[in-house]
């Protein structure tokens, strides 16, 4: 099997449309590139469970705000078409910006109140331009079946509105969160930390393995666990805590005592770098 690289829409559609003459299913993996084994997880199943796999490759400009990293995010192309060879892709989808947002572009995604919350807060516009860009690639590839990783857990929130809302045919994969050895969560972000940042990053995953050791204990008090979390980067050199959330996982909305389908969020700088790690718990 020979993997196709493409950049030009009409390309897409006639290579997706082959596939389906052949009776196989659609799976899309959307990304920014810089692929690592977190990206790979959601190849790997998109790999098992569909005929057809299309990775997208694209630095969204529009889901970076003025002051953000676009044009520092890294992208080692040919590194991440060896990675997409190396399991499978059939088809990778590699637009130029002016293919996806071309002179006059004016249309944009919006998914209320979850967009405005947590990394929202943080990150204004963020997730109109993740919207957006998820939609345009899922009418561009039309996907059976399209995998994300719960490492973005709002952003999963997000989409599956998004699709809810809008009757997106198409059905939804979110895969758990990848992790280096010592807990820290993969992330393409994680090559910006120094020697010492990189030694004190796990201190997220640390604090939310104390968060979900105080629940299985019988902790219910939201507050209670939003001060282990801050405690713990507190403690961190060279940490500084943006939020610590505990929050209901559908509404997003804070709450006071744990019931149901909890999301324990938080987002840590160290120094320019931010990081971002979060634990879904059923209590
Ligand atoms: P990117 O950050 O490249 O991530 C692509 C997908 O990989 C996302 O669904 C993300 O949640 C998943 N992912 C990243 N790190 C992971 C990890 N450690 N474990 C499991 N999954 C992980 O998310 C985006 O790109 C963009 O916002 C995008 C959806 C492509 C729209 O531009």
């Amino acid at each position: 099997m020979t993997m196709h690289v493409v950049s030009t829409i009409d390309v897409v559609r006639q290579a997706v449309r082959e596939a389906r003459a052949k009776k196989l299913t659609v799976g899309l993996v959307p990304t920014m590139g810089a692929l690592h084994a977190g990206h790979v997880s959601l190849i790997e199943a998109a790999r098992h469970e569909t005929g057809y796999v299309v990775v997208s490759i694209f630095v969204n400009p529009t889901q970076f705000g003025p002051q953000e990293d676009l044009e520092r995010y890294p992208r080692p192309l040919e590194n991440d078409l060896e990675n997409c060879g190396k399991h499978g892709v059939d088809l990778v989808f590699v637009p130029e910006p002016a293919t996806m947002y071309p002179e006059g572009y004016r249309t944009y995604v919006e998914v209320e109140e979850l967009q405005d919350v947590l990394e929202g807060a943080a990150r204004p516009g963020h997730f109109r331009g993740v919207a957006t860009v998820v939609l345009k690639l899922f009418n561009i590839v039309q996907p059976d079946v399209a995998y994300f990783g719960q490492k973005d857990a709002q952003q999963a929130r997000i989409i599956r509105q998004l699709v809810d809302d809008l009757n997106v045919p198409v059905r939804l994969r979110v895969c758990p969160i990848v992790r280096e050895p010592d807990g820290l969560a993969m992330s393409s972000r994680n090559q910006h930390l120094d020697p010492t940042q990189r030694e004190h990053a796990p201190a997220l995953f640390r604090g939310l393995e104390e968060v979900r050791k105080r629940v299985e204990k019988g902790e219910r008090d939201a507050r209670v666990l939003r001060e282990v979390l801050a405690a713990r980067i507190a403690a961190t050199p060279g940490a500084v805590l943006d939020y610590a959330a505990v929050v209901d996982a559908n509404t997003l909305k804070p709450i006071s005592k744990l019931t149901g389908e909890v999301l324990v969020a938080l987002a840590v700088k160290f120094g320019g770098t931010r990081l971002i790690d979060n634990l879904i718990l059923t209590v």
